[in-house]
């Protein structure tokens, strides 16, 4: 049960690299070691950077599209590359999606069962949180050296997935430490599965950084870990729309159209537990929610609603 359970979780990564036609990286790029790194986003895409330092790293992402986005970084073992992913996970992962879509789900969990067992060594090592069209998340997050995927699987209108259609990015995570320190951080949040999202400080007006604790890491019911997603509530935002959107595995759930009413401003992706992230907003007055992208997310206290004065 379990390996079924790692490999549902790695569908995601699947889809990165089905249409990600790159070789793997050549280190020629001079290494970046500026404070921000810049993503950007202008249709189905990831634009930045091959090459980064380790340690920890600071993004500013850009979404200039017209649709939702968010990354995760998929840490990839030793020694693997998307060379890999081609030869071993495609012809299973092919074969269990179109069993899938004819809704053949034992099948399709028996051809995922001829994954290999390295596809399960694969670590969701944060990223940024949902962005709404014409919306930045600044974020920060420690990398370890090796080779990542950056992904996002929101779905287009007609139900693929973003990965499928170029939303996947190689990096080289470098030897070589950025020697950054963490950004100064006045708002804690932490995340469980136990206690759900516990916010710790008072959340007030302007540029604020939060410091997000992954006190643990569980796969949810949708086959992912939680995360943490920062969005501002219109009079007209229906919370309830907004939940069953934060579960890819329904059939509208991750998929354009966003909820009506509901801007998203970025967050921290998936990451393991025990580990750290910081994302920053700024927090005009009005209502906002932080959820997470996990099924039901009230029942597990991952949804909490704040508001934001004047003062
Ligand atoms: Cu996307």
């Amino acid at each position: 049960m379990k390996l079924k359970t790692i490999i549902l979780s790695s569908i995601i990564i699947c889809f990165s690299c089905k249409t990600d036609k790159k070789q793997p990286i050549e280190n020629t790029e001079e290494v970046n070691k500026d404070e921000t790194i810049e993503i950007i986003t202008n249709a189905m895409e990831f634009i930045t950077q091959d090459t980064i330092p380790s340690g920890w790293q600071t993004f500013r992402y850009i979404n200039n599209s017209p649709e939702a986005h968010f990354i995760l970084f998929d840490k990839y073992p030793e020694g693997k590359t998307i060379a890999d992913t081609r030869k071993d996970i495609f012809p299973p992962f092919d074969k269990g999606m179109e069993l899938i879509i004819e809704g053949k789900m034992e099948e399709a969990m028996n051809a995922f069962g001829e994954l290999p067992e390295w596809f399960s060594e694969i670590v969701f090592t944060g990223g940024s949180g949902l962005i709404s069209p014409n919306q930045l998340n600044t974020f920060t997050l420690k990398l370890d050296p090796g080779l990542y995927i950056l992904e996002c699987y929101v779905k287009m209108a007609n139900g693929q997935f973003h990965s499928s259609m170029g939303m996947v990015k190689e990096i080289h995570v470098t030897e070589e430490s950025s020697d950054h320190q963490p950004p100064e951080a006045m708002m804690n949040v932490a995340i469980s599965s136990v206690n759900g999202i516990v916010i710790n400080d008072t959340i007030r007006k302007g540029e604020q950084t939060f410091k997000v604790l992954y006190e643990d890491q569980i796969v949810h019911e949708n086959f992912v870990g939680h995360d943490l997603n920062l969005a501002r509530l219109e009079d007209d935002a229906d919370l309830n729309a907004l939940e069953a959107w934060m579960n890819w595995a329904n059939p509208t759930g991750l998929r354009t159209p966003a909820p009506a009413g509901v801007t998203f401003l970025g967050g921290t992706n998936d990451a393991p537990a025990g580990s750290v992230q910081y994302f920053t907003a700024n927090l005009t007055p009005g209502n906002y929610v932080l959820i997470s992208e996990v099924p039901d997310p009230s029942k597990k206290g991952m949804l909490k609603r704040f508001r934001i004065t004047e003062k």
